[in-house]
């Protein structure tokens, strides 16, 4: 890691940040504050070197399990997949009906997309589920879940949590957006999540915990994952809904709001 790849990385996030807000702008609906705090993580993901995937090979075997956990932000994902090369020449569009890239990922609808989330509380379980598959595979894939604070007031994580410490899932990952928010206020304001990390901890998970927004931090944290862990390990990433657009930064009305004509300009002038 030296500083012109940071500098890349950042590059990198800028313009997808830009794109996920074009993206929708044109399609007039789907959730930009959640899809704006979690750039700079999927930037390091796909574009740091740390998710073993080949655009050319979707269904390699061998390749690390991708599950966007908090469906709800589709529009980063796709992004990232649009410059990972995934769509090849095509420029599919959001949420029309048919398109591959529907307000949530389906995975009948896209390929890649590993399996179908949106509801709350589900690609957690099923994260574990292909853990334990691989394990019995004798596979060296890894998973990697992204999941989201508001998906934590869900019973079923908290199944999916135990389970996973239970059966000492090492090869599973999951990443945690902590921005405080969810759709209809602050996390704390509508529900009681407690002590995230301790729980996790009390369950058998080794915990970390970064500056969602910092690359450099979040690229030495990521690449050390190529060391092997005796237990399932989640990063608590500490974000900003809306991170780089300052109007709407923790706003938790722009959850699921797309930019209006005038949101939009201001943040592509922003965005630079
Ligand atoms: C099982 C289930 N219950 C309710 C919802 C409605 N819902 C969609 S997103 C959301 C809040 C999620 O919080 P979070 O993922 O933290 O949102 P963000 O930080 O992206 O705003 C809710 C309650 C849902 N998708 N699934
Ligand atoms: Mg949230």
């Amino acid at each position: 890691m030296d500083k012109t790849q940071i500098e890349r990385l950042q590059q990198k996030a800028l313009l997808i940040r830009r794109d996920l807000t074009e993206m929708l702008f044109r399609s007039a609906s789907g959730h930009w504050g959640g899809s704006l705090g979690l750039a700079d993580v999927f930037t390091v993901l796909f574009f740091g070197g740390i998710l073993r995937y080949n655009a050319k090979k979707p269904e390699a075997k061998d390749r690390d399990r991708f599950i966007l956990s908090n469906g709800h932000i589709a529009p980063l994902y796709y992004t990232v997949l649009e410059h990972a090369g995934f769509f090849g020449d095509k420029k599919p569009a959001l949420r029309k009906i048919g398109s591959p890239l529907q307000g949530h990922p389906s995975h009948t609808h896209l390929a890649v997309v590993e399996t179908s989330t949106g509801p709350l509380g589900q690609g957690v379980g099923v994260a574990v589920g292909k853990a334990i598959a691989l394990k019995m595979q004798g596979s060296s894939a890894r998973v990697f879940c992204i999941t989201s604070d508001g998906e934590h007031e869900e019973g079923s994580t908290w199944e999916a949590v135990a389970s996973a410490g239970k059966y000492r899932l090492d090869n599973l990952i999951y990443i945690l957006d902590r921005n405080h928010v969810q759709i209809s206020g602050t996390t704390e304001d509508v529900g009681n999540l407690g002590n995230i990390g301790a729980r996790y901890r009390d369950l058998g998970w080794e915990v970390l915990e970064v500056n969602g927004h910092d690359i450099g931090k979040l690229l030495r944290l990521f690449d050390s994952f190529k060391y092997k862990s005796r237990k399932p390990r989640i990063v608590i990433a500490r974000t900003i809904m809306g991170k780089g657009v300052k109007q709407i930064e923790n706003d938790y009305h722009y959850h699921g709001k797309a930019p209006s004509e005038k949101e939009y300009l201001m943040a592509m002038a922003e965005l630079k």
